[in-house]
Order: structure tokens, then sequence, then C-alpha cells
């Protein structure tokens, strides 16, 4: 059985949020779970649909709203933090609601769960540790330094802090996972894999930033949540655990592998204007998570969870038609 029966997840109607709430819904038949989430232009309710109502709540409301934090968290014995704006390329534009979001948000929430006893989970990124030379033979762990370099990765590192501190100071009873790039089913349509899938499915060219050399950690977004699981519930309380499943892939391999699922040839797509201070290459070592709470990932064959994700967003036009022009048009405008 769950050690908690009631938990808050902020950014539930995001796109990792929402998958760790089908998730858990699905797996700990005894968790209420009440979801905040501000539904800006990344959140969507229809992630949501098929929760079973008398398990989960949904509240519309704002991370930095403390009366509405403190009375939610006064109902509640955890809480699991997802909210926050998620896309480096948005920070390169405008870093004001990443700072207002991630940094002002999670203050709040680590104030209320403070003044609550409510056990703490803070979702953050390995985009925190800055970046790796491709040749070099280290990953990421627990110990390496925090070196962020876009406004979105600097936040995250500035919220991260935030957690560590109110546990260290207050004695909130705080964990931390620092996970590698997600996908699967329900991210949003300006992230990479699911930008080049619905670029080929309206007969756009796929657009590969620099030259494709960059190294991302690939990670399927349910092995995310039930690392994320285990953490709340067997994590050592003031840790940090980073979250990654061994994904190594270079950009341009993974659009190559894109385009030929797709029945497209190799070379099918545009070479755009690179990401300004674009992060070189990521990789986690996460054998601490592996050896403390044997967790493990279930998808290891990242092709195979490729193709099942160009199906889904095959399947459901209606999920992201509404949001690609815009979202297109934002690139366009920054030559990307
Ligand atoms: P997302 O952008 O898809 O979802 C974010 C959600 O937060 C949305 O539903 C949005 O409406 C909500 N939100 C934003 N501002 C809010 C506010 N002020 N109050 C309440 N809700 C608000 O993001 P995602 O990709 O699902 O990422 C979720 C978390 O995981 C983030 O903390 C991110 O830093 C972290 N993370 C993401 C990845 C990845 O690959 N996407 C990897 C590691 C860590
Ligand atoms: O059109 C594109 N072409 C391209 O070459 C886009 C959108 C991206 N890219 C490149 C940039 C990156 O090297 O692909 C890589 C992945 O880009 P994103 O999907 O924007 O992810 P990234 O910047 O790596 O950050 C993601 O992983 C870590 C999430 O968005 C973050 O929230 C998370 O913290």
């Amino acid at each position: 059985a769950s050690p908690f029966n009631h938990i808050i997840v902020t950014g539930g109607a995001g796109f990792i949020g929402s998958n760790f709430v089908h998730w858990a819904l699905d797996n700990q038949p005894d968790v209420h779970v009440t979801v905040l989430d501000a539904l800006t232009y990344a959140g969507n309710r229809e992630n949501l649909a098929g929760c079973d109502p008398e398990r989960m709540t949904f509240v519309h409301g704002d991370i930095c709203d403390a009366d509405l934090i403190d009375r939610l968290f006064a109902e509640a014995d955890a809480c699991v933090h997802f909210a926050a704006e998620s896309h480096n390329d948005n920070s390169i534009a405008d870093p004001t609601p990443f700072l207002r979001t991630n940094v002002k948000g999670t203050f709040t929430l680590l104030q209320a769960a403070r003044n609550h006893g409510v056990r703490f989970h803070h979702i953050s990124t390995d985009e925190v540790y800055g970046d790796l030379a491709l040749d070099d033979p280290n990953r990421f762990t627990e110990e390496t330094p925090y070196r962020p370099s876009s406004p979105y990765s600097s936040t995250k590192a500035s919220s991260d802090m935030l957690v560590r501190a109110w546990h260290r100071t207050y004695g909130v009873e705080a964990t931390i996972s620092n996970c590698s790039n997600n996908y699967g089913p329900y991210q949003h349509i300006e992230k990479f894999i699911p930008r080049q899938i619905t670029n080929i499915l309206c007969g756009i060219r796929p657009k590969l930033y620099g030259d494709g050399k960059n190294v991302r950690d690939w990670i399927h977004t349910e092995d995310h949540s039930s690392a994320v699981w285990a953490i709340l519930t067997q994590g050592r309380i003031g840790e940090t655990y980073l979250i990654g499943a061994d994904g190594e892939r270079s950009n341009i391999d993974v659009l190559r592998a894109i385009l030929a699922a797709m029945g497209k040839d190799a070379d099918d797509f545009d070479w755009v204007r690179d990401r300004p201070g674009h992060d070189r290459r990521y990789a986690i070592d996460s054998a601490k998570l592996r050896r403390e709470l044997g967790w493990a990932p279930k998808h290891t064959n990242f092709d195979e969870g490729l193709v099942s994700t160009i199906k889904w967003y095959t399947d459901n036009p209606g999920w992201w038609r509404g949001a690609k022009e815009a979202t297109e048009a934002k690139y366009r405008a920054q030559g990307q």
C-alpha cells in the first residue's frame, strides 16, 4: 500500500505530469490525486481524460497563489511538483515567466510544505549540470557541480537550490530527481520529437538545429513515472536521485529514425539556425537510483518507443492540430 493517500500533483495537465497521474491511478489503488494546473499553453485538460473522477480532482490554479496553495496543502500528505515553464527556446525568447513559475512558484509550494508538514518531491532536469563534450567518458552523477546554460535550466537549478535549503534549514521532508529527456504521448509539439513527427504528418520538412550532432539521453515518460514513485515512497529524505535509461542518441540519428519509420528519405529535412548557447550533450548515470531503490526502466528499446510515439501522434491529430500553426509561426519568426 502507498504511504500517502492524498497527493497533490502540480503541472498534472502537462506532458510528464499527466503521464504520472495516469500511472499513479493505474498502479496505486489507494491513492487520491489532486491535480493543480494553471492550464498555460502547455497544459491541456484532455490529457487527463479517462481519469476516475472519484480518485482525481482537478484544480485550475497557479502555483504562485499562496492562499490557494495553503488551502490545498492543508488537505494533502504529499506533493509531486512537475509544474514549470519547460521549453528552452521559449526561455531564450522571453525568460520572464520562467523566473515566476519555476522560482517563485517552487518557493510558494515549499512554504506550504513547511507549514503543513507535507512530503515534497521536486521534479528537475539533467540540464542543471550544463553539458558534456561528445567524447567525454564521464556522465552526470549526483555529485556533478551545477553549471546551467540557459534561462530555463538556470531557473530549474535555482528551484533545486531552494528545495535543498528548505530541507536543511526548515526540515522540509523533500527529495529531488533530475531526469534526462522524456518522450512519449501528450508531449507538446514545440519539443523536438513531436515537432518533427507532426511536421511530417503536415507535409512540412523537419527542422534540425546546428550540426545535428548534439546528444540527448532519452527516457520513455512511463519509466520517469515509475522512478518518481520509487523515490517518493522509498527515497531517502534530503537526497537527490538522477533518473535515466542509458538512451544517448544524437539529434540527427533520432531524426533519421523518425524519417525512416515514416517512409521518408534520410535527407528530407532542413538545417536551421542553431539554438543560442545550445548544450552539446547530456548523459545520466542512474546507478544510485538503481542500486538503492531497485528501479529499472521497462522501455529499453528506443526505436520501439519511437514507433509507438509516432503512432500516437498519427492516431490523435485532434489533440495537436489546433496548436500546430502558432507553434510553427513562432519558430519561423526565430529562423528555426
Ligand atoms: P510541460 O510544459 O508539458 O507542462 C508543464 C505544466 O505546468 C503545464 O500543464 C502547465 O499548464 C503547468 N504550469 C505552468 N506554469 C504553471 C503555474 N504557474 N501554475 C500551475 N501550473 C503551471 O512540461 P513537461 O515537459 O511535462 O515537464 C514537467 C516537469 O518535468 C518540469 O518541471 C520540467 O522541468 C521537468 N523535466 C522535463 C523533462 C522533459 O524532457 N520534458 C526532462 C526532465 C525534467
Ligand atoms: O526543431 C527542433 N530541432 C532541433 O534540432 C527542436 C525543437 C529541437 N532541436 C534540438 C535541440 C536539442 O538539442 O533537439 C534537442 C531536443 O530539444 P528539445 O525537445 O527542445 O529539448 P531540450 O532542450 O533537450 O530540453 C528537454 O529536456 C530536458 C525538455 O524540453 C526540458 O524541459 C528538460 O528539462
